[in-house]
């Protein structure tokens, strides 16, 4: 194999965010940018030489490219093995799923997630370890001290290979097999569901959903799962084809993204089921007939149920969730007695607490949910389990919610976001805010007086490691919490994420709209941090 050491000059700006590195296509298209974060990647981990590195993306413009050469360096650095999904395809959780079932060493996931896809738009690159998961942040910290210093990387002279046939081929002296996606991903949920009791009712028309693939990853997915193996007829998916560009939308599986869904599923004969998912599958919404599912009564609704699927009848060990979730699923623990764990924002902060078995469940707000079969959220299992449960219960999605409701109380929830903000502008609000919680503490508002005003931290139990600066948290009387958090996902400025959340107990009241409901404590947002004057924004971008 003919290895070549290219000189290069480090970049300042590859420090990974949520879910690792995420820019401008033109950005990562800049010579060596792509090269030098990959370098920095195989040097902040050992052990490789010989093993297998999973290789895939969601299909976005430049997800080949960009595939082709980090095989050439993947081959140069030493590894045994690459597999590759067909057409550089892997869903995210289908990546996860692929590394712990052929026990890699670790995967590359090529993928901005929600964000739009195009040669104008948004690219994404990040490192999963051997566990399936995405690195921890001793990793990433690792790769971004090591792109700040790198003066090298190591490539080879090699052909491209053959991305659109299953089969094996070689890149220098590393094995390269291109995989079906679909069938370690699809074998696994067939373990976990009911997949005979689903098919009498999906293919006999007593159950109809609607999938909305968003023009991304997890079509094929869906095609095998939903109509192959569970006999849906074959309009249940829709937008089911990946494009580069995802046909122009936001691929984010949100009320204000998934317009068409929304509509069929608030018109006349809408499905029992209606779903999305996002640019590369790890997302997922839930709608029932005019009925919308928060993600986070969703995770407290899979863990008061679970036991009623296969995969989960033994019991679930314990549950966490992101800080800005709301505390629904808190609620359920306390009740099962089951153990529960706040975690920062990020899927990174689940992984040693399914790995020490702490946890079967988790989720976060930001559309994802998941459990221990895999080390990701994951947006197609999230549709079979909510399918499962509809099976089991024979209810609709609407009334397993409010007897949900019910009988643990509502957590009215609302994430207001404002996009595209000036970066210093919405970095000088997040620090005023802090200088400001002593102060909070104890004072009264309107809404409620506050209990505890904080910067969230965590220490992770598996490993002590700590977090810290992961949100502020204003906590009310009565549970009710106002969050604050810069969003780690964007590409363009700054996002400022305002989370709200009260609890509602009484059965009479569990039918307003969300954002009357909150009303008083999104005024107490602005009020607290000033939000409309600073950023002279009359209304948030999104409201979810
Ligand atoms: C990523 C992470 C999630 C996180 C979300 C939002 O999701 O994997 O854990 O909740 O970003 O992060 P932020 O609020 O910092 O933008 P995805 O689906 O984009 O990979």
């Amino acid at each position: 194999m003919n290895i070549t050491t290219v000189a290069t000059q480090p970049f300042t700006d590859q420090r990974p965010g949520t879910s690792g590195l995420r820019k401008k296509v033109e950005v990562f298209r800049q010579p060596h940018y792509l090269e030098n974060f990959v370098q920095s990647i195989f040097d902040a981990v050992d052990g490789y030489r010989g093993q297998t590195l999973v290789l895939g993306g969601d299909g976005r413009f430049y997800n080949r490219e960009a595939l082709q050469t980090i095989l050439k360096m993947a081959a140069a650095n030493g590894f045994g093995r690459a597999l590759v999904g067909l057409n550089g395809i892997l869903s995210t959780p289908a990546a996860s799923c692929v590394i712990r079932k052929h026990r890699a060493f670790g995967g590359i996931i090529l993928s901005a997630s929600h964000n739009p896809g195009g040669p104008a738009a948004d690219f994404g690159i990040k490192f999963n370890t051997g566990n399936g998961g995405p690195a921890a942040e001793k990793i990433t910290e690792a790769i971004y001290r090591n792109s700040l210093a790198i003066d090298e990387y190591r490539s080879c002279d090699a052909d491209d290979i053959a991305l659109d046939r299953i089969g094996s081929a070689r890149v220098g002296e590393m094995a390269v097999e291109v995989i079906d996606p679909v069938a370690d991903y699809t074998a696994l949920m067939e373990q976990l569901f009911d997949f005979e009791r689903m098919r009498a009712l999906l293919s006999s028309g007593e159950l109809s959903l609607c999938f909305d693939a968003m023009n991304a990853v997890t079509g094929p997915y869906a095609r095998e799962i939903l109509i192959e193996r569970l006999g849906a007829p074959a309009g249940s998916v829709i937008r089911d084809r990946p494009l580069a560009d995802f046909g122009g939308i936001h691929p984010d599986p949100n009320l204000a993204h998934a317009r068409d869904l929304v509509a069929r599923m608030n018109g006349p004969g809408a499905p029992d089921l209606g779903a999305a998912s996002d640019g590369d599958g790890d997302r997922n919404m839930i709608l029932g007939a005019n009925f919308y599912v928060t993600p986070s009564d969703s995770l407290a609704i899979m863990a008061a149920n679970a036991h009623l699927l296969p995969g989960y009848a033994a019991g679930i060990a314990g549950v966490a969730r992101s800080m800005p979730t709301s505390q629904a699923v808190d609620r359920v623990a306390d009740t099962l007695g089951l153990p529960c764990f706040e975690t920062p924002t990020g899927w990174k902060f689940f992984g040693n607490l399914l790995d020490a078995g702490k946890i079967t469940l988790c989720g976060e707000e930001s559309f994802g949910t998941g459990s221990d079969h895999v080390r990701e959220k994951d947006g197609l299992w999230a549709v079979l389990f909510w399918l499962n449960l509809l099976a089991v219960r024979g209810e609709s999605v609407a009334a397993v919610v409010r007897s949900h409701w019910r009988h643990f109380g509502r957590n009215y929830y609302t994430r207001h976001d404002y996009e595209a903000l000036d970066k210093t502008l919405a970095e000088t609000l997040m620090n005023d805010l802090k200088a400001r919680l002593p102060e909070l503490v104890g004072e009264r508002f309107a809404a409620g007086q506050v209990e505890q005003a904080d910067d969230f931290s965590y220490r992770d139990p598996v490993d002590d490691t700590v977090s810290s600066g992961q949100g502020v948290r204003i906590l009310l009387a009565g549970g009710a919490r106002i969050v604050f958090r810069l969003s780690g996902t964007g590409t363009e400025g700054a996002t400022l994420r305002v989370y709200i959340e009260r609890l509602e107990t009484d059965a009479t009241q569990h039918e307003q709209d969300p954002q009357i409901a909150l009303q008083g404590l999104i005024d107490l947002a602005d009020e607290i941090a000033a939000i409309r004057r600073r950023t002279g924004r009359a209304a948030p971008t999104v409201i979810t």
